[in-house]
């Protein structure tokens, strides 16, 4: 298991919190969107806080982020707007706070998305953080709970974890902030572009699917261009998703795409949940 940071290396500047300047709620000027995605009770807020200083509420109960919240933190000379997402299972949600973070992760085009994952339930967790891999190419995977799951007697490899992600994955603490630092840096790393990720897909779709794909895609990036994420919308329609039938039949889609790439990327995310909850 690749856990903590040996005693040495706490010391040096990579692994502690020294280059962190928590913001709270300044978050002008930012270079780059985090968002902070993963099933309930994950350990998300307690991550926001830990970075922005700010004190989302957290409790040991699944449920507790309803909506989502925005802090600021500095780190290797970038600013970074966090977002905290309320908890969600599968972006097949349909409950309105899973609403929520489904359309900002789909939506809200973060420059990486960190998927917090409990450590000690790894297995259903790794069914969101495959979800979330098959519409980013920027992702970070956070392998939280770790205290808890030494008190288990579990160990995860997480350098393996990683190779057949594709993506960092980083074993974290949050409550005792044990792996922040790392957790930082390789959050900078993907933002930056210093890593690449190779994210893990599943491409074995059965050739009826393939066909209805190779059809429906192209149409839907001629009817929304700019839309991200077209092959997952043509899924959910294939799949007879109401949500997402009923925002391409009124044009909210393209209301979506329309808006100044260059504006706040929660707009975009904004918007459709304001127009799907009218
Ligand atoms: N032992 C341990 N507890 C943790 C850790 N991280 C978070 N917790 C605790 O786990 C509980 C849930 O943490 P939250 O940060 O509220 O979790 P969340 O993912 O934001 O939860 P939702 O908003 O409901 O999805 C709280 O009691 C935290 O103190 C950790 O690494 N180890
Ligand atoms: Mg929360």
């Amino acid at each position: 298991m690749s856990t903590a940071t040996s005693a040495g290396c706490q010391a040096c500047p990579a692994h502690n919190l020294g280059n962190l300047i928590k913001l709270g709620i300044d978050m002008e000027n930012y270079d780059f969107v985090v968002a902070l995605a993963g099933n309930p009770n994950t350990g998300k807020s307690t991550i926001f806080n830990a970075l922005t200083g700010l004190r989302q509420h957290t409790g040991n109960w699944p449920g507790k982020t309803v909506t989502r919240a925005e802090g600021g933190f500095s780190y290797g000379g970038y600013n970074y707007k966090i977002v905290d997402l309320p908890g969600t299972y599968s972006l097949l949600s349909t409950s309105l706070d899973e609403e929520v973070a489904r359309n900002f992760i789909l939506f809200g085009q973060p420059d990486v998305t960190v998927i917090v994952a409990d450590a000690t339930r790894l297995e259903r967790n790794l069914n969101l953080v495959l979800q979330v891999l098959e519409i980013t190419d920027r992702a970070v995977v956070a392998l939280n709970l770790m205290d808890e799951a030494r008190r288990h007697g579990l160990t995860v490899d997480a350098r393996t974890l990683a190779r057949h992600l594709g993506v960092p994955v980083v074993p974290t603490s949050a409550r005792s902030k044990e792996g922040i630092p790392d957790l930082l840096q390789a959050i900078s790393e993907v933002a930056t572009g210093q890593y690449v990720c190779k994210p893990h897909r599943l491409r074995n779709e059965p050739p009826a699917l393939k066909q209805a794909l190779a059809e429906l895609v192209p149409k839907i990036e001629a009817a929304f261009p700019g839309l991200p994420n077209a092959r997952w919308v043509a899924l959910r329609l294939l799949d007879g998703d109401q949500r997402i039938i009923e925002a391409i039949e009124k044009g909210e889609l393209g209301d979506l795409t329309r808006d100044d790439p260059g504006a706040s990327t929660g707009n975009l995310a904004w918007q459709l949940e304001a127009v799907q909850h009218a």
